[in-house]
């Protein structure tokens, strides 16, 4: 991880005030979006693009360090810190955004470079940097996977299960960013679901950092700190929602509301930008479906079914149901993505344990294996 001088701290400040604007423009011309939460997180993911290990013209580079971003209602801040980051350009982002046939869609999707997962079905996002953060270490590769996530968004229960899952498998690897804006859609947090965030992660055994999510000084050091850590690490980040601009702060309507022209007007002379909103909209009414550059991310997946049984002594259901399954990972190569998601009970994982070892090629795939099945 970069250490960074003071010019390029300047320079990140400056960087994420433009992205506010940037932020509120996107949802103005859109007439929807989320700028609340975008403008929270915004300098926690403005310096953590300025300190990892990415590259914008290999987005997909092998050793990369990988963000997840499991609020994908945040997308306003996504684009304008990649497009910032030389990405792709930014008055793209802007002008096609929540646009019919766009990339820029109101959650994110990895159609958008730099995107590693798509999201807006909360509370997925710990899940998915488990198998980032486990893969790369099956690969030997030396790299870190950032998970940013909202603090209603705790309320999900599929984080805590993924919570242990991150210490068991010694995910040191792996780092969560909680944007503790104490805000959600409908209202303060701990009215809507009182929740010990800090606590509740502590008890899974992780390292939990508290910060000041809009001092740089702080977010340096909480990264830095958290990839010398020897567990998985929180860093509960304390936010404002609709920071910078001051008749946004903490109100909880802009979570999912954008501003007028005219308040996005004042907006931008307080945050002392320029505004280019009619340039914006020029472009927004030049923007044809057939522009656009969607990826195919389907992937051939052939299903060999082996042969089928038919049992002459007696049997019960579950054992033969064990071994139709290792059947089907004998004869099929099984990748990592293509693990069989599986409803069952622990007796059927017992009876398959033995099978399905000599098929898998390391400890960690059957471990996956069992947690799909489990
Ligand atoms: C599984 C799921 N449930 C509900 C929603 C609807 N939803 C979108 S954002 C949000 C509030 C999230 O609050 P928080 O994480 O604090 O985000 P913030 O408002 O601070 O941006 C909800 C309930 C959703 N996207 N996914
Ligand atoms: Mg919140």
């Amino acid at each position: 991880m970069k250490k960074l001088s003071k010019p390029e701290m300047d320079n990140i400040a400056k960087l994420s005030n433009v992205a506010r604007g940037e932020i509120l423009k996107m949802t103005t011309i859109a007439k929807s979006g989320h700028p609340g939460g975008s403008m929270s997180t915004i300098d926690l993911m403005m310096m953590l693009y300025g300190m990892i290990n990415v590259n914008p013209v290999h987005p997909n580079d092998e050793n990369r360090d990988v963000v997840v971003v499991s609020n994908g209602h945040i997308s306003p801040a996504v684009y304008s810190t990649l497009g910032l980051n030389d990405f792709f350009d930014v008055r793209e982002a802007v002008s096609q955004f929540r646009l019919c046939g766009s990339i820029y869609e109101g959650h994110i999707e990895r159609d958008v470079p730099g995107v590693e997962w798509g999201t807006g079905n909360l509370g997925q996002g710990v899940s998915t940097g488990i198998g980032f953060a486990l893969a790369n270490k099956q690969n030997g590769i030396d790299s870190n996977v950032f998970v940013f996530m909202g603090d209603g968004e705790q309320q999900k229960g599929q984080i805590a299960e993924a919570r242990k899952v991150a210490v068991k498998f010694d995910l040191t690897n792996l780092t969560v960013i909680i944007d503790y804006n104490r805000l959600q859609i409908s209202g303060d947090i701990d009215e809507v679901m009182p929740n010990r965030i800090s606590d509740n992660f502590l008890a899974d055994g992780w390292e939990v950092i508290e910060i000041d999510g809009h001092n740089l000084e702080d977010i340096e050091f909480a990264y830095t700190h958290a990839l010398r850590s020897k567990l998985p690490v929180m860093i509960l980040a304390k936010t404002i929602m609709g920071k910078g601009v001051s008749f946004m702060e903490n109100k909880a309507k802009y979570h999912g509301s954008p501003l007028s022209d005219e308040q996005l007007s004042e907006a931008l002379k307080e945050l002392k930008l320029e505004n280019n909103l009619d340039e914006l909209k020029d472009l927004r009414s030049q923007f044809k479906q057939t522009d656009t550059h969607h990826i195919d991310f389907t992937q051939e997946f052939k299903l060999n079914s082996g042969t089928p049984k038919t049992y002459k002594e007696k049997t019960d259901n579950r054992s033969a149901w064990g071994n139709a399954l290792t059947d089907l990972a004998a004869t099929t190569r099984v990748k990592i993505c293509h693990l069989l998601s599986l409803i069952a009970t622990l007796p059927v994982v017992l009876k398959l344990r033995d099978l399905l070892k000599k098929h898998l090629r390391t400890s960690i795939r059957w471990e996956l294996w069992s947690i799909t099945l489990l």
